[in-house]
């Protein structure tokens, strides 16, 4: 099977632009409620057992030391340490633009305004097994570093072959600053984020892409901790037209396909170009290590595809319903059409802006809404770890103007001591006859 070309609209929006995969499968909810009920009641050891049972791992110490992750951070490739702090710092840069300033406006009436806060501990989740992604370490971790979250906590699996994470993810934590690390993964990393443990500090938000194990784990926590968003499968919908590429267009349709249970969808007017990239699919295929292949051939065949639209303002239409994690724009004018985008993760603009240098590089987090959260969801982003205090200063001035109003809902509400603490303010003022 090839990737397939699809000139009905009405059969793609049906099949490939509905997605289906968001849904509580019982299976999942069953294990991960009975994971976190474990972890909740027994700590270190349900979290000891539950490695050993799923990761092969037997581990006494939960905690990887911080001088573990600095030699790491030492003894990995030099080029791959220079590649990732060339990463980091573009992140950062990317996110101090981001940051939000406190703010308190004054009137005769006293003030108000809020005050912007960090987190005080924060959990990343780093998936790991077949493709451990240092890249997803620091696009999580950066972000909370900028916004000011004093404690940073890493949650991964270990391997089996070395019974600990990936080296390379040990290296990404201690180049982002990271400040403790546990090597632990599954749901149960996410139970004991939200609960604690002997050994895992319980956190105020848990950030970052997992299984559907995790995920289906943060969603039944979530309240009691923050969830940052709930990452599923990577999605990318192209939008190319006569001009684009066929080569690149096949490349990134490919690049983002090798994901886990990946979609990669291309909306194209153009018949000749649709053809062009249905072989240059094939040829770069073939170009493939055969695992990557395999998973690219089958995100490209079973959930993506080629769908032909009439023009590019029905293509935005079809991406703004389907809300991609993922939007690249491989025509002629593409700043022309920003305006047009209303659901996305993010943009790429043009050929040169290919989503793959989003991944590692280019400054956004790579951590987007994915499965048409992008309607109400964000990117991670600095706010993902910061919250607003509201700030209510007022002073009598402001109790005479908007005092007797309060009263008035209070006794709609049927609310008499909300009325009567009105109250008392305005008899006082009345009685010491100051303003
Ligand atoms: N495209 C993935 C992120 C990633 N790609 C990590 C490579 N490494 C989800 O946006
Ligand atoms: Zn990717």
């Amino acid at each position: 099977m090839t990737i397939p070309i699809i000139t009905d609209l009405a059969v793609a929006r049906a099949g490939i632009l509905r997605r289906a995969f968001l849904d509580d499968d019982t299976a999942t909810v069953t294990t991960v409620a009975e994971i976190i009920t474990n972890v909740r009641q027994r700590g270190d050891a349900a979290l000891r057992e539950y490695t050993h049972r799923f990761d092969g791992v037997d581990c006494e110490v939960i905690e990887i030391p911080r001088e573990r992750l600095a030699a790491a951070a030492a003894d990995i490739d030099q080029s791959l340490r220079q590649a990732l702090l060339l990463a980091i710092n573009g992140i950062r840069r990317f996110h101090e633009r981001q940051l939000r300033n406190s703010w308190v406006e004054f009137s005769v009436e006293g003030a108000l305004g809020q005050i912007v806060r960090p987190l005080d501990r924060v959990g990343i989740y780093v998936p790991g097994g077949a493709a451990p992604l240092p890249s997803s370490l620091i696009h999580a971790a950066v972000p909370a570093r900028v916004a000011g979250v004093r404690e940073i906590v890493v949650c991964s699996p270990p391997q089996r072959s070395t019974g600990e994470p990936a080296m390379a993810v040990l290296a990404a934590a201690h180049l982002a600053g990271v400040d403790r690390f546990f090597a632990v993964g599954g749901a149960q990393a996410i139970a004991a984020l939200a609960y604690g443990t002997e050994s895992v500090p319980r956190v105020d938000a848990v950030a970052g892409p997992g299984n559907r194990y995790v995920i289906q784990a943060m969603r039944m926590v979530y309240g009691t901790v923050g969830v940052v968003s709930l990452p599923g499968p990577t999605e990318t919908l192209v939008i190319a037209d006569q001009t684009a590429n066929p080569r690149s267009v096949a490349a990134d349709l490919l690049a983002q396909a090798e994901h886990r249970e990946a979609s990669a969808i291309l909306l194209t007017p153009d018949w000749g170009l649709a053809e062009q990239v249905q072989r240059e699919v094939e040829r770069q295929l073939a170009a493939l290590p055969a695992v990557n292949a395999q998973a690219a051939r089958d995100a490209v065949t079973r959930r993506g595809g080629i769908v032909m639209v009439p023009d590019l303002t029905t293509a935005f239409a079809l991406a703004n319903e389907y809300g991609p994690e993922h939007l690249c724009l491989l025509i002629a004018e593409p700043w022309a059409y920003v305006g047009e985008v209303r659901n996305a993760g993010g943009v790429f603009l043009g050929e040169d802006s290919f989503e793959v240098l989003g991944d590692y590089v280019a400054g956004p987090s790579h951590i987007m809404p994915t499965e048409g959260t992008a309607r109400y969801a964000s990117p991670v982003n600095v706010d993902s770890f910061r919250k607003v205090i509201s700030l209510v200063g007022l002073n009598r001035a402001g109790v005479k103007r908007i005092g007797p109003a309060a009263i008035r809902i209070a006794e709609a509400e049927g609310l008499f001591a909300h009325a009567a603490a009105v109250r008392t303010r305005l008899e006082s003022l009345d009685n010491d006859g100051r303003e």
